[in-house]
């Protein structure tokens, strides 16, 4: 870009010029780590949400939006004089960016609102639907988040076209930023793919699974359409797009291959065969497409648009520029002749005709069926009828064979195509929500999902100070080494992230598959303290009904808790109050998405030429919720309470390993050691004493990027001081306990 084109470097007031990203853009990006502070939110401090939400009128505010689906307006009508459809596009792009593989993204923030995602080629249009809902946000103010009021406004276009739901529950409170932290692709173009497939490759079990990276490094892929990779964590085929191309992939109509794209970015969402069909007929049985002239009459985005349009964008100045002049997706589209209503009319069309390609009038590939069947009306000229038309990606669901087997037995069976439409629509909008305790309002399901991690209701007396005393003498009295308790409840605890808020140590899932597997829990040193907690259970609960019990998970974190008081002197808050899931309620596949392959609190695992490996703690103190200063605190903690994966002694700077010290700050500033890297990648290094020579230390990338990096370093500093003794072991066990109760939402 050449320099007139950016006019903020060289605006020559605050926050202009040439920045430290523009100079060294491969900087370790820590800004992920103040999102959604108090300064950005507009809220009292005060504020809760779930409070909030739970003195709405939910009767009312469903009224009012059931009204608005049919109260045209003139500056944005509705097409059929119905914006269902328009809204239900809104809900489902609004959580459908979430994946399972890293489980960020999706409806959990109202982030629609915000760039990149309000300006995404996909989301063309919904800025329109989201202003048309402007005057009920107004209304209800507070009581219901943008984030809660976009997929609520789904579920009602939904009830309001004859399909009832699975339910709905509230709690998502807004954020009043862009979220930084979602890696939706390396491409600088829109709708690009070049990164993606290139890097892409299969992740452990393959088939649409994936990891953030493994260490071998990235395979190149190639961008054959029948076999190339999508690079994980990613769940679209294009930057800017919330799943797949519609003409197919990268344009080309062929509908087994569209089939392939949409299997492995629907099964980055969490979604299988049956659920993902559904969710395309059952969307699809609705609204319709809009491509009524070229998309070059089409202004820029929201984020581009000129001031004056405030916050709208895409202005089409082909005719009107809206009702039947709408330039959306550029295709046009409608599918049933009955487009407001639920029906399983898409099925049945889908099969009863044959498919003939052809072109869009703005110029893009899509499909109409051989017949003179004028059956489906004009969005708003009365007089005129339409073929029955589809996308490319559409076609997908009657030739591939696996989704065609689904869907014929859906023609028979209209209502078997329901249960699992209002299902998986419940599962897409609730997936990033975290535990059942999250779920607000009035239509919360009865039915426990297997998808929401269940845990098992508190059915005993919870145990009191007096037990909590007596059980870490139990614990520590055993013969374990303390510091495996440490290990124990961090690498439960911190399975946590904040993305879909799954995980932690709740459910004492560590001891079930496929976490007692995983190679970054060490289970032959994990086991034997696991049976050493059990036995303490066992002596413990009585077998009386209503008698005294305590869960395995309450054990694990109270073991490390026992622990840190020993190493630091100091007492570490505990909370009991958590239950023990069993096996059949935890989704082993599903679980498998928050192994990390790199953990730099335990010093696990290299990065690789892409992600180095101190990119991945900043990562992993994302999900876990962590400022800078928090990360920092608890990496050095973590190394002189010796708590490696492996044992390993890679950054425990202490001559006492083992005892809660300021040690790792005070030994990784100290001038007299000089760091070499003892391998070409750089990943392990070796400390000398400059004078003497003689080795001291040995440490890793994540060790030695606390004394690389200015800000981490600046935070290193306080701690290494001499006076920073007492307030370091005060910070580590507010971290400590920080990081022990994310998963909580039953006590917060
Ligand atoms: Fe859909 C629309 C594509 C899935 C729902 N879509 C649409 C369109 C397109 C598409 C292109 C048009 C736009 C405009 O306006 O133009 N999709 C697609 C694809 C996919 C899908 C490619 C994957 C395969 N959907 C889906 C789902 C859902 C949906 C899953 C839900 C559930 N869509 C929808 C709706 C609509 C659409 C409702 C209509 C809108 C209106 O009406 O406006």
């Amino acid at each position: 870009m050449a320099a007139s084109e950016c006019p903020v470097k060289k605006a020559n007031i605050g926050g202009g010029g040439t920045r430290n990203r523009d100079w060294w853009p491969n900087d370790l990006r820590l800004n992920i780590l103040r999102q959604h502070t108090g300064v950005t939110n507009p809220q009292n401090k005060e504020f809760e949400y779930a409070a909030a939400f739970k003195t709405l009128d939910y009767d009312a505010i469903k009224k009012d939006l059931a009204a608005l689906m049919t109260d045209s307006q003139d500056w944005w009508p509705a097409d059929h004089g119905h914006y269902g459809g328009l809204f239900i596009r809104m809900a489902w792009h609004s959580a459908g960016t979430y994946r399972v593989t890293d489980g960020r993204g999706g409806g959990g923030e109202g982030q629609q609102r915000f760039a990149p995602l309000n300006s995404w080629p996909d989301n063309v249009s919904l800025d329109k639907a989201r202003r048309l809902l402007w005057p009920i946000k107004q209304k209800y103010g507070n009581k219901i988040s943008w984030a809660d009021l976009y997929l609520l406004t789904g579920n009602v276009a939904l009830e309001s076209m004859g399909c009832p739901t699975f339910g709905f529950a509230g709690g998502r409170a807004d954020t009043y930023e862009a979220d930084e932290s979602v890696y939706w692709g390396g491409e600088t173009t829109w709708l690009g793919n070049d990164v993606r497939y290139d890097n892409g490759r299969e992740g452990p079990g393959g088939g649409g699974s994936g990891t953030i990276d493994g260490d071998e490094g990235p395979k190149k892929g190639h961008s054959d359409i029948h076999s190339r990779n999508l690079e994980a964590p990613l769940g679209a085929a294009h930057m800017g797009l919330i799943y797949v191309n519609p003409e197919g992939p990268d344009g080309i109509p062929d509908p087994v291959a569209s089939a392939r794209d949409i299997r492995t970015t629907f099964g980055r969402m969490a979604m299988n065969d049956e659920e993902t069909a559904a969710l395309i007929v059952g969307g699809h049985t609705f609204g319709k497409t809009h491509g009524a002239a070229p998309s070059d009459n089409v202004g820029p985005e929201p984020n581009a648009a000129p001031l004056h349009q405030q916050g709208l964008g895409w202005s089409n100045k082909h005719g009107s520029g809206k009702g039947p002049d709408t330039i959306t997706s550029g295709l046009e589209v409608i599918w049933t002749s009955e487009p407001n209503k639920w029906t399983n009319k898409y099925l049945e069309y889908l099969y009863k005709y044959e498919w003939e390609l052809t072109k869009s009038p703005a110029g893009a590939n899509q499909w109409v069926a051989k017949t003179d069947d004028e059956i489906v009306p004009d969005a708003f000229d009365k007089n005129k009828k339409h073929k029955p038309r589809m996308l490319t990606s559409d076609l997908a669901l009657r030739f591939d064979p696996v989704y065609e087997k689904i869907t014929r037995r859906w023609l028979e069976h209209p209502d078997e195509l329901h249960d699992t439409f209002t299902r998986a629509w419940f599962k897409l909008l609730h997936r990033d929500m975290g535990p059942r305790s999250r779920w607000l309002g009035p239509e919360v399901p009865k039915d426990v999902l297997l998808w929401e991690d269940p845990l098992p209701a508190v059915d005993h007396p919870l145990i009191n100070e007096t037990d909590i005393t007596e059980l870490k003498k139990e614990i520590l009295a055993t013969n374990v080494d303390p510091t495996n308790f440490i290990r124990a409840a961090w690498a439960a605890a911190s399975t946590f992230r904040g993305g879909d808020k799954r995980g932690g140590a709740n459910g004492a899932r560590i001891r079930l598959e496929p976490q007692i597997k995983w190679r970054v829990n060490n289970a032959s040193e994990l086991k034997p303290v696991l049976s050493a907690l059990e036995n303490v259970q066992q002596k413990f609960n009585s077998s009386a009904p209503g008698g005294k019990k305590v869960s395995l998970a309450d054990l694990i974190v109270l073991g490390g808790v026992a622990a840190l008081e020993k190493a630091s002197g100091l007492p570490v808050p505990f909370t009991p109050g958590r239950t023990d899931a069993s096996q059949e309620q935890t989704d082993i596949q599903s679980f498998e998405h928050l192994e990390p392959v790199v953990d730099g609190f335990r010093n696990y695992g290299v990065g690789n030429n892409r992600v180095r490996t101190e990119a991945f703690i900043v990562d992993r103190a994302h999900q876990l919720t962590l400022s800078a200063p928090q990360l920092t605190t608890l990496v050095g903690g973590l190394r002189t309470l010796n708590a490696n994966w492996d044992g390993s002694s890679y950054g425990v700077f202490t001559k006492q390993p083992g005892k809660l010290s300021t040690d790792f700050f005070v030994n990784l500033l100290d001038m007299s050691t000089e760091w070499t890297p003892t391998d070409g990648a750089e990943e392990f290094f070796e400390g000398k004493d400059r004078k003497s020579g003689q080795k001291k230390w040995t440490a890793t990338r994540t060790d030695l990027i606390f004394g690389h990096h200015p800000e981490l370093r600046a935070v290193a500093e306080v701690y290494a001081s001499a006076d920073a003794e007492e307030k370091f072991k005060k910070d580590f066990i507010a971290a400590w306990d920080k990081v022990m109760n994310l998963d909580r939402f039953d006590v917060k």
